[in-house]
């Protein structure tokens, strides 16, 4: 007896589906919302969003290039958001459950704690940085709280290894070992191809024959259209000369957007982040500083601070050389940081409930 009548399983959803790495996630949403799914994909009102434009959203309903384009009313999309459209195909009626998601603050703007969704629904998050022998620790354990918090895996990228000696490369990649434990790193060059086979196997998972999504995350100059670019293996996305003097990127890419692979995987272009700003932290810094919060077992105290406690576990660990009193600090900033932010969205929360408006969500 089936246990449910109307349980489908990933291989009864369409081909066209599939190939825009429709996966068991979504389908699994799909069920959350609806008692019976199979109408909605027999009447094609299932799709993924492609691209955003002012004002209108690109839908694609098929790797084959069936496209829908809808107006941006009520719905808050992302790019690689799962949707069902209406059935007149003119508006997004209900944005699939995420399985994962980029989000970053809108603006530093204390009263309005705004996020903004860069990309949904990625497998990995290629977390890229500028080549460099010192890299910016601070920095990557930062953008890997962001990749964490994603609920995507994270992998981090140096790109432009073109630039670098050979000893210089194996520098780099020692030197930046102790904020990356248990987190894939690899160098390569977007300009050569240096590398990029490593990052084509997060791309598509050959045994199971399902494409993955991957975005991409990182300051703007680092490189992320180019890659994007060596990877298609023609240029899609638009790509901008860093500044002179100080190597910092002019914010070409604007908006977000889905791009295929010859081996069937998807890309997401994502803008550079101006600032790289926290936003809602789930366990994304519990991951990214896991050495910290197993040392911290140890601490006498259970709301040890780790400043001037007796018996503190993190001092006993960077006093034996097991991380830098610098990652520590680092990790309290980022833990600040994400306090107050919380408290900046419950008190914005409030404001508006006064106001009477509430804030819709579509799960
Ligand atoms: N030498 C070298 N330069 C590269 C490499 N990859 C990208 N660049 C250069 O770096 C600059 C910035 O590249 P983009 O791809 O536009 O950077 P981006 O990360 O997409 O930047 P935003 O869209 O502004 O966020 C361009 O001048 C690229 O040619 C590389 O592997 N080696
Ligand atoms: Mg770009
Ligand atoms: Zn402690």
């Amino acid at each position: 007896m089936p246990h449910d009548a109307h349980e489908l399983s990933l291989s009864e959803v369409s081909v066209g589906l599939r190939e825009l790495a429709f996966n068991e996630h979504t389908l699994h949403a799909l069920q959350q919302k609806f008692s019976d799914v199979r109408p909605l994909l027999d009447a094609h009102l299932v799709g993924r969003v492609g691209r955003l434009d002012r004002g209108w959203s690109t839908i694609l309903m098929s790797a084959a290039g069936e496209q829908v384009r809808t107006r941006n009313i009520g719905a808050d999309v992302a790019v690689g958001d799962w949707v069902v459209l209406s059935e007149d195909l003119e508006r997004v009626e209900v944005v699939v459950a995420r399985q994962s998601s980029l989000t970053r603050r809108v603006s530093s703007d204390v009263v309005r704690a705004e996020s903004h969704t860069v990309a949904a629904n990625m497998d990995t998050v290629l977390v890229v940085q500028a080549a460099d022998v010192e890299p910016n620790l601070r920095r990557i354990e930062r953008e890997l709280v962001l990749g964490f918090d994603s609920g995507a895996t994270p992998v981090v990228v140096f790109n432009k290894c073109d630039e670098l000696s050979e000893s210089d490369i194996a520098k780099m990649m020692h030197n930046v070992q102790p904020v990356i434990a248990g987190v894939d790193a690899y160098a390569v060059s977007a300009k050569t191809g240096f590398g990029l086979d490593h990052l084509r196997n997060y791309t598509y998972k050959y045994e199971s024959e399902t494409p993955q999504t991957i975005a991409m995350l990182g300051a703007s100059g680092v490189g992320k259209s180019t890659l994007i670019n060596s990877l298609v293996g023609h240029e899609v996305q638009r790509t901008g000369e860093v500044r002179e003097g100080d190597s910092r990127g002019r914010h070409t890419t604007t908006a977000s957007e889905l791009v295929q692979l010859a081996n069937g995987g998807w890309l997401l272009d994502t803008p550079g982040l101006r600032v790289v700003s926290l936003w809602m932290s789930s366990n994304g810094i519990e991951r990214a500083f896991a050495d910290v919060f197993e040392a911290s077992n140890n601490c006498k105290f259970r709301d040890c601070k780790h400043e001037n406690e007796p018996s503190c576990g993190v001092h006993a660990a960077v006093a034996n050389g097991e991380f830098t009193a610098d990652r520590v600090a680092n990790m309290k900033t980022l833990v600040a940081e994400e306090v107050t932010l919380e408290n900046q969205q419950i008190e914005y929360a409030r404001t508006q409930d006064k106001r009477g408006v509430r804030k819709t969500t579509s799960n």
